[in-house]
Parts: C-alpha cells; sequence; structure tokens
C-alpha cells in the first residue's frame, strides 16, 4: 500500500467538509474554511492545506473556536469597516468584510478591514488575492502566537507573521501576489519537516537554550528567528501592532497566554487594506506602468513573479489531483467520526 494518498480537489472539499460539519461546524463556517484549505491544496501550499484539518478540529473540540458563529460587519469610520468574528474562524469573517472593503475603497480610493475576534490557520494570499482581482490593491497582516525571538533575544515572543500584497494586473492575467511570514519560514513548514523526519535549514532557528539547530523537534522547542535578522524582526513588530493594536486585538504573546494548547489556530485580529489605483494615480496607468517592471523582472534567467508558482499548481492540480501522506488521511478520516 502506498504511504500517500490521491485526491481530486472536490474530495479534498468533500473530506473538509464533513470533518467540520461532523464537529458541528456551521454550514457556512463549514463551507468557508473548507473553501480556504481546498484552495491551499489546488495551489501546493501544503503547510496551510489539509495538514491543518486536525488543529482546526482540535480547537472546536477543546471550546477554543466557536465553529457556528456568525460574524457581524459593523463601519467604524467613512473609511474603516470592522468585522468581529466572534470567535469563530477567520474565513469568514473575511468573505463578510470583502465587499464592503472594497466598495469602500473605491468609493474613498482607501479603506481598511479590522478584522477581530478570529482563528487564523491559514496562508494570506487568498485575501489579497482577492482585492486585486476586483481591480484592487491589497495588502493583509496576521499575527499568530510566541514563536519567533526578536533580533538579539533568544526567546519566542513574535508570531511568524505573515504578509501578502497584491497588485491588479487586468487583461485576463492573475494578480501578483506575494505572501510571506516575517520569520525565516512559516512554523507550518518546520512542522511539516519533523513529520517527514528531516532536518530544517540552518537560519530558521534555535534550540531553548539559544543555539542555532537544523532539528525542528528543537526549534518548536526554542524560537524561530525572522527572516534577515533585524529587518524582518522590525516587520514582525510592525504586523504585532497593525493586527493586534491597531484593530483592538491580541498580540501573539497574548494569544498565547489564553490559548490552551491544543494545536489550532491562534485567537486574534487581522488588517486588511485596499487601495483602487484608478483613484490613487495622479498620471498614466498604474496597471499598465507595472507590466514593464514585471517584464524586466522575467527577462532575466532564472528569475520569477511571487504567485507564479502558486498559478502553474493552480492550472494542474485539477487535472492531476493533489496527495497527502496516507497517516494525515487516516487522521482525518478518523476525525469525521465526530
Ligand atoms: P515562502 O517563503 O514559501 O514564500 C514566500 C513568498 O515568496 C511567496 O509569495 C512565494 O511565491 C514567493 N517566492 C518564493 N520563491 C520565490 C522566488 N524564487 N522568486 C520570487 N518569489 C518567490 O512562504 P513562507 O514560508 O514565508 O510562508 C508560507 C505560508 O505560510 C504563507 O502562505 C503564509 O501566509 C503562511 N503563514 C500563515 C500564518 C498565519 O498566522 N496564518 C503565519 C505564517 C505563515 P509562490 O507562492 O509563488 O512560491
Ligand atoms: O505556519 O507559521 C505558521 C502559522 C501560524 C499560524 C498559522 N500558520
Amino acid at each position: 500500500m502506498s504511504d500517500s494518498v490521491r485526491l481530486t480537489l472536490d474530495e479534498v472539499h468533500a473530506l473538509a467538509t464533513e470533518t467540520f460539519l461532523a464537529n458541528g461546524g456551521s454550514p457556512e463556517q463549514t463551507r468557508a474554511v473548507a473553501d480556504t484549505v481546498t484552495a491551499a491544496e489546488r495551489d501546493e501550499c501544503k503547510s496551510h492545506g489539509l495538514f491543518r484539518v486536525p488543529g482546526y478540529i482540535a480547537s472546536i473540540r477543546s471550546g477554543k473556536v466557536n465553529a457556528v458563529a456568525e460574524p457581524k460587519v459593523e463601519r467604524l469610520a467613512p473609511g474603516v469597516v470592522k468585522v468581529d468574528g466572534f470567535n469563530g474562524f477567520a474565513p469568514l469573517a473575511l468573505e463578510a468584510g470583502r465587499e464592503p472593503l472594497v466598495e469602500l475603497a473605491r468609493e474613498q480610493g482607501i479603506a481598511a478591514l479590522a478584522i477581530t475576534n478570529t482563528h487564523h490557520f491559514a496562508a494570506l494570499w487568498p485575501e489579497t488575492e482577492a482585492l486585486a482581482e476586483r481591480g484592487l490593491v491589497g495588502f493583509a497582516f496576521v499575527a499568530a502566537m510566541a514563536y519567533v525571538a526578536p533580533a538579539g533575544g533568544t526567546k519566542p515572543l513574535y508570531g511568524t507573521n505573515p504578509m501578502s500584497f497584491a497588485w491588479p494586473r487586468g487583461e485576463g492575467r492573475p494578480p501578483l501576489v506575494f505572501d510571506q511570514a516575517s520569520s525565516a519560514s512559516a512554523r507550518g513548514e518546520v512542522m511539516i519537516h519533523k513529520r517527514d523526519g528531516k532536518p530544517i535549514p540552518e537560519g530558521w532557528g534555535i534550540d531553548p537554550d539559544g543555539n542555532p539547530t537544523t532539528d525542528p523537534d528543537a526549534v518548536l522547542a526554542g524560537a524561530q528567528l525572522p527572516f534577515g535578522g533585524y529587518k524582518g524582526a522590525s516587520i514582525a513588530l510592525m504586523i504585532e501592532l497593525l493586527a493586534g493594536a491597531l484593530v483592538g486585538d491580541l498580540f501573539s504573546f497574548e494569544a498565547s497566554v489564553v490559548d490552551p494548547g491544543d494545536g489550532g489556530p491562534p485567537r486574534g485580529g487581522e488588517l486588511v487594506l485596499a487601495i483602487d489605483p484608478a483613484r490613487c494615480s495622479a498620471g498614466g496607468n498604474p496597471v499598465r506602468h507595472a507590466e514593464a517592471l514585471f517584464a524586466r523582472i522575467v527577462e532575466q534567467e532564472g528569475a520569477r513573479l511571487p504567485s507564479d508558482r502558486r498559478y502553474v499548481a493552480r492550472r494542474r492540480t485539477p487535472i492531476e489531483g493533489i496527495t497527502i501522506p496516507r497517516s494525515l488521511h487516516d487522521t482525518i478520516q478518523s476525525l469525521r467520526e465526530g
């Protein structure tokens, strides 16, 4: 018997859906999370697809997450919309805020979406890509739990705090998107190395005594490192402030304190920004102008645009399907029993 299982994208969605419904997820929360998990598998973002389902379910079972929460949208200021996720998962709250954010950005040129009381366990590109598909420039920021040492320190304080940016390209082209942790790698990547019995690259983390190590177990017990030293640490710090203090939610170290240790998503907020390029430029067409830059990048051998790997996977996986380790498939199947 093979140690991996091949699934179509419909099977991925059905597996996630049945597992969430069996564990008390409302149809709306379930669909939103299943869409997010399936999108990650479709784009081969393995650290945030089905791999996360056991953690999502653990967080329902521990009582940390309200899997039937109904997000509430409210206008905080002329250019700011807020969504209270009422302790549910982030995807449904993000969906609830998306069109109001788009509308405000088109009206005013720039707008913000402040998300609070949610649990984010996904990649960030879906939030910004959706904005760029509607012709807007998008930014998203989310914190996590205390995983990453500040520059020069050895104890976890910041989350792996990703930020995503998306730019619309027009003429039928998918948006340019980057989505990156402010640590040298996402924690999910360290966990996948541990699961697969592989060492992690040097520079990803330190052990509990502060020594550099390539042992994923030691880094999970010690601290991850910011990417690029103090520069990544400052980005992690900015994201703590934007997705924590600014929107009125927790810092990563505070999320760690309230977390029951169920292995599921951190509690916290998120900030999403949208800018309408048509309302921002003093002249010319920003979207068309950007193409000159992108062309100069890809004309260099070995260079590519961020997101191109995902788009290649996105064309392939609907035909070939995806594979996951059999052990993960068995675990999720067993969670379906509720
Ligand atoms: P990676 O380092 O794998 O990739 C970061 C970005 O760089 C991607 O946009 C990627 O595009 C791009 N990229 C990679 N290689 C190149 C290249 N050679 N040229 C140009 N662009 C390139 O991601 P991370 O490990 O930092 O993060 C992985 C995921 O984990 C992210 O989706 C992030 O949102 C998620 N995460 C979620 C957290 C949460 O709290 N919810 C916390 C931390 C991380 P491409 O995808 O096309 O390869
Ligand atoms: O991979 O670092 C990560 C992560 C944290 C929360 C969700 N994903």
